[in-house]
């Protein structure tokens, strides 16, 4: 059963980065997932963004849904993500194969562009099925090339998640807290609150060679002692700051730069803590801004709040927080009783090619997430 819903070819053979919503790849992940729901006789409803939910149409009363994503970070691994989707298919099987009447109606979701990869706003799909974000406010997001969300979909359809009165989410551990405690799967406490923020600097474009030091206002310094106070700020508290994307204007070896735009992802234990992470690294890159000569500007793109977990699953595994996102957190915002199941990985490596999960471990997975759904089901 494993083998044959092995995550399929997301790797970073593949560049790993599947421009969502509805690159190439993609969308062979997307024909995958349909191709397999209907070999299961599951009825497949999505709506105009994109999300899908395949329903083993059962009986009455509210759903339980359980599903993820197939999209993907820039190389990223080939488990976030589809090891949920690819576990809640083969959770029906194993459901199936027990002979398991559910009394309510069972789906299989995949939300789009969880990553906010293509975007810039993670979790934009499972936002916009939750209500979360209205699509008039998501239709102008636009992608690293100027392509708006609205020329790409349109947005609308179907309300996936009405009547859903359950959600779970299996994903692959991002950390190592399963692999030290040697547990194969664990459930998630919590989501830390995170957010993410564009920092502009901008200075005074100039020749490499012909510039004296002194006479330059240059931007990419700016930027690299904030980037230098982020990571200082964020070991205080053992929080989380990472400028991982940069965009530099003109960009030339030769060529001091005009502008640098850089992306903040700031995680922390709590709101308060999270706010006074961006404010002290906000001053900071303010104040160095004044001795460089340049100018920043600092624009918050998406801040999530703290999720705590309510839907007890009654498995007797370890309960541990996250730092990372879920399109679990947004359904649990929004008022859906939501859990998460966590699968070990050994690297404990995520957003990367060395993401990994054992096999048994994932068939571990499988086994308790279709004991939840049986209970949530029944
Ligand atoms: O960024 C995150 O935490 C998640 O992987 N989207
Ligand atoms: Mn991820
Ligand atoms: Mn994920
Ligand atoms: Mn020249």
């Amino acid at each position: 059963m494993w083998s044959d819903l092995a995550p399929v070819g997301r790797s970073a053979s593949s560049g790993g980065y599947f421009r969502q919503p509805f690159a190439s790849a993609e969308r062979e992940l997307a024909a995958w997932f349909v191709e397999q729901a209907e070999a299961r006789g599951l009825r497949l409803e999505s709506d105009a963004t994109g999300n899908v939910v395949a329903w083993w149409d059962a009986g009455a009363g509210a759903g339980v849904l359980t599903g993820s994503h197939l999209d993907s970070v820039l190389d990223g691994g080939a488990y976030d993500g589809p090891l949920g989707v690819v576990s809640a298919l083969a959770a029906v099987d194993a459901l199936r194969a027990r002979g398991f009447a559910p009394q309510r109606p069972l789906g299989v979701s995949v939300f789009v562009e969880e990553e906010g990869s293509r975007f810039g706003l993670a979790c934009l799909g499972s936002r916009l099925a939750s209500g979360a974000l209205t699509w008039s406010a998501a239709a102008g997001l636009r992608d690293r090339d100027g392509v708006a969300l609205a020329d790409v979909v349109e947005g609308g359809g179907p309300a996936l998640l009405e009547g859903v009165g359950a959600f779970v989410e299996l994903h692959v551990e991002q950390g190592r807290d399963l692999v030290d405690r040697d547990a194969p799967v664990g459930v998630a406490s919590e989501i830390w609150p995170h957010g993410r923020y564009r920092f502009d600097f901008a200075g005074e474009a100039n020749h490499a060679g012909t510039t004296r030091m002194a006479d330059r206002r240059d931007p990419m310094l700016t930027y690299a002692m904030t980037a230098l106070a982020a990571n200082k700020q964020a070991r205080l508290a053992d929080q989380r700051a990472t400028f991982g994307r940069l965009e530099v204007t003109p960009n030339g070896t030769n060529a001091v730069p005009s502008h640098v735009t850089a992306w903040l992802d700031a995680r922390c234990s709590s709101e308060a803590a999270l706010a006074s992470l961006v404010d002290a690294v906000t001053r900071q890159a303010a104040e160095r801004a004044g001795r460089d000569g340049t100018t920043l500007t600092v624009t918050p793109e998406s801040v999530s709040g703290a999720v705590a977990f309510g839907l007890d699953l009654g498995l007797d595994v370890p309960v541990i927080p996250t730092a990372a996102g879920h399109d679990a957190g947004i359904l649990a915002a929004a008022g859906i009783p939501t859990a998460m199941l966590f699968v070990r990985n050994p690297s404990g490596v995520s957003h990367s090619p060395a993401e990994t999960a054992e096999p048994a471990d994932c068939l571990a997975g499988v086994e308790a997430l279709a004991d939840v759904l049986e209970r949530l089901a029944s």
